[in-house]
């Protein structure tokens, strides 16, 4: 297929959309971006979007509109951001080095407002947070809103919350605190009371057509037959009758949340737009929810499908064009073998940049399976399913999120151990729902014990912290806390660390009193901050104090240990024991040794058995987390890991 207009043509419109005041520097360096990014984001967006059109030539000025709103977006960047932008096209790894921490909270349960957010700036600092997710901001649909992820408005801050100024002076803030802002970007979706969804509502041609809409049962019923459910029992089926348009709408989850019709070229083009201007307000980081949602094809689950990585693809193209200083995160709850592809590929044909990050989902719940099991046999699935990531990009691994635990993603490795499925997940499940154990979480939408969907609770919860009496109780509730931590810390990624497991924050389960929460147990994790716990943080006599330091020493010496950058291979081991998780970061030269016993018995392992293979040279062996000598046989007690490198050559910083 011929280009019909020129390279240069395209060029030209990214640049007339910038201001002709530009300084000249500034058109050199966006020209070369656009020559280095065009090609792949001509390719993607005729792939999805060409044969939308009469013929190429209207096409190609879909697509000089689109250019020119870049370079618009460019014109409108302020001088810091773009100053950013310039700092981090030179240093394209700065996400993923072994000092990156995040932490994610609800900006009300944290801090009230914008405002307040600021004033906790010390609190992240003293963790060493470079990074923080405040979850939906945006100003929300009325009434229920699914904890703001029924977005109303791209261009407003939810009222409660502040005002555009609160928010660009919130990343301000932050910046100069060495923490990046990131937003949630809601793009599979808008509710029902954004412009677009009303002017739907009242007939307007245009926007009916930013939405997948049906007159009858006829294809709703014939997608069903393949699709999933996100919210079983509180939101069945994954299309809403509109009474306003006499239609079904395609609602993968509440009925108040409309999904986008990605297959309209204006959607694609409105959301970049939309994108683009709020990085212009300093958010330096987007989490881009439900991405697995965005592409809908009769047939199949309606996930990951190939056009979804599309516009992920086509996306981060402008991106790196307009705005290079800015992350995506890609949010895929989504099975093991359908995660990597998120961030991309380094294939020796062709380098595909996607998102510079994407939750490392299979892991966690593979973490919480194994400690419910005593036995790490289907994380070790996972990790081994876990390719190197490609260059500059990243895991983000975590512990605990806003939303629940979902088993069934781990179907494809729970079913390797020839064992039924649905009874070992259900196990589990009912695991965290305190059958015969010490965990105080709940089972999510599912009432039925023998099926499997989800589990709710604080990391406290879920690890013994609520339902300990004893102080060794909430000592192994401390351990099972840290040992989940220190995988996270060790993988290779950048860790999350949910609000409130700092401090061992257990479940609030007031929302049931709430109208517009008590339908959803998510909730029952989503605590408001408390200020006491805070205040004792530092106090010795209590089990706050005693994760808090632990969390922090953690991460002092998580800092110093180069092997634990994202990017530094990792070797999965396989020790004799199924209860212990090892593996090897770094290179053979100067190798850090992660080993984390998952189970309550104390756990004996010669470290020269597991390396035999590695040309490793056999010597001393020193953990970095109590600086004591570790020898070369080790013994594990209950829940507990060790960060060891070689006495002689740790690689950690002087
Ligand atoms: C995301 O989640 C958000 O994280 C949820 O909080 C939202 O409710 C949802 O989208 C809709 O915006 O499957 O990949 O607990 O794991 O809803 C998207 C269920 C998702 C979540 C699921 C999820």
């Amino acid at each position: 297929m011929s280009v019909p207009f020129t390279t240069d043509r395209f060029l030209a419109s990214l640049l007339a959309g910038m201001s002709p005041t530009m300084p000249s520097g500034m058109r050199e360096r966006v020209s070369n971006r656009f020559q280095q990014h065009f090609p792949v984001l001509y390719q993607d967006l005729q792939h999805l979007y060409a044969k939308k059109f009469a013929d190429e030539h209207a096409f190609a000025l879909w697509l000089m509109d689109l250019l020119c709103m870049a370079g618009n977006s460019i014109a409108q960047r302020p001088a810091l951001l773009l100053e950013l932008d310039q700092q981090r096209s030179e240093d394209r790894e700065w996400f993923t080095k072994e000092n990156m921490l995040g932490y994610c909270c609800y900006v009300d349960r944290f801090a009230g407002d914008l405002k307040g957010v600021q004033q906790r700036i010390p609190h992240l600092q003293e963790l060493g947070v470079t990074y923080l997710h405040l979850l939906p901001f945006l100003k929300a649909r009325a009434g229920e809103n699914d904890g703001g992820f029924a977005v109303a408005d791209f261009d407003a801050i939810e009222p409660r919350f502040g005002t555009m100024q609160d928010l660009e002076q919130t990343c301000d803030a932050l910046r100069k605190a060495g923490i990046s802002l990131c937003s949630d970007f809601i793009l599979n979706h808008v509710a029902d009371d954004h412009p677009w969804a009303i002017a739907a509502k009242n007939g307007d041609a245009r926007y009916r057509d930013y939405f997948y809409h049906y007159p009858d049962r006829s294809e709703p019923d014939a997608f069903e037959k393949h699709l999933g459910q996100v919210f079983p029992q509180v939101a069945p089926g994954n299309f809403s009758y509109v009474l306003d348009i006499q239609a079904w709408v395609w609602t993968t989850f509440y009925p108040y949340q409309w999904d986008l019709n990605y297959r309209n070229p204006a959607v694609f083009a409105d959301m970049t737009a939309a994108l683009l201007r709020l990085a212009n307000r300093g958010v330096e980081a987007f989490r881009l929810d439900s991405t697995a949602f965005l592409w809908k094809r009769a047939g199949t689950k309606c996930m990951n499908q190939p056009e979804a990585h599309q516009i992920l693809q086509a996306l981060r193209s402008l991106v790196d064009i307009a705005a290079p200083g800015v992350l995506l995160k890609a949010e895929a709850i989504v099975e093991t073998s359908d995660l990597p592809a998120y961030l991309g590929s380094n294939d020796e044909t062709r380098i595909i940049k996607e998102c510079h990050l994407a939750y490392h989902s299979s892991l966690m719940a593979a973490s919480w399976v194994a400690l419910a099991e005593q036995d790490t046999s289907l994380i070790r699935h996972v990790v081994a399913a876990t390719p190197a990531l490609p260059e500059q990009s990243s895991w983000l691994t975590y512990v605990r999120c806003h939303d629940d635990i979902g088993w069934n993603v781990l179907r494809p490795e729970a079913c390797l151990e020839a064992e039924d499925v649905q009874q070992r997940l259900a196990r589990v499940s009912r695991f965290y729902s305190g059958e015969d154990s010490y965990a105080r979480g709940q089972s999510f939408q599912a009432t039925d014990p023998g099926a499997v969907h989800g589990t709710v609770g604080m990391a406290s919860a879920l690890t013994g912290f609520t339902s300990a009496q004893t102080a060794e109780e909430k000592y192994l509730a401390r351990q099972r806390l840290l040992l989940l931590y220190g995988l996270s810390f060790c993988f290779g990624g950048m860790p999350l660390i949910y609000m409130g497991d700092e401090l061992a924050q257990e479940n609030d389960a007031a929302y049931q009193h709430i109208t517009a929460q008590a339908v959803d147990s998510r909730w029952l994790h989503r605590p408001a901050w408390d200020e006491n716990l805070y205040q004792q943080r530092h106090d010795s006599l209590s089990h706050t104090a005693a994760v808090f330091d632990a969390l922090c020493h953690m991460l002092h010496v998580r800092r110093q240990l180069l092997q634990l950058a994202a990017a530094t291979p990792r070797q999965l081991l396989t020790p004799a024991s199924p209860a212990v998780l090892a593996f090897m970061r770094g290179s053979t030269k100067q190798p850090l040794l992660y080993l984390a016993n998952f189970s309550e018995n104390n756990v004996s392992i010669d470290i020269n058995a597991l390396l035999a293979g590695y040309d490793i040279p056999a010597q001393a062996w020193l953990n970095q987390l109590d600086r004591l000598d570790a020898g070369t046989c080790v013994t594990l007690t209950a829940y507990a890991q060790l960060w060891l490198t070689q006495k002689n050559n740790p690689g950690a910083k002087a």
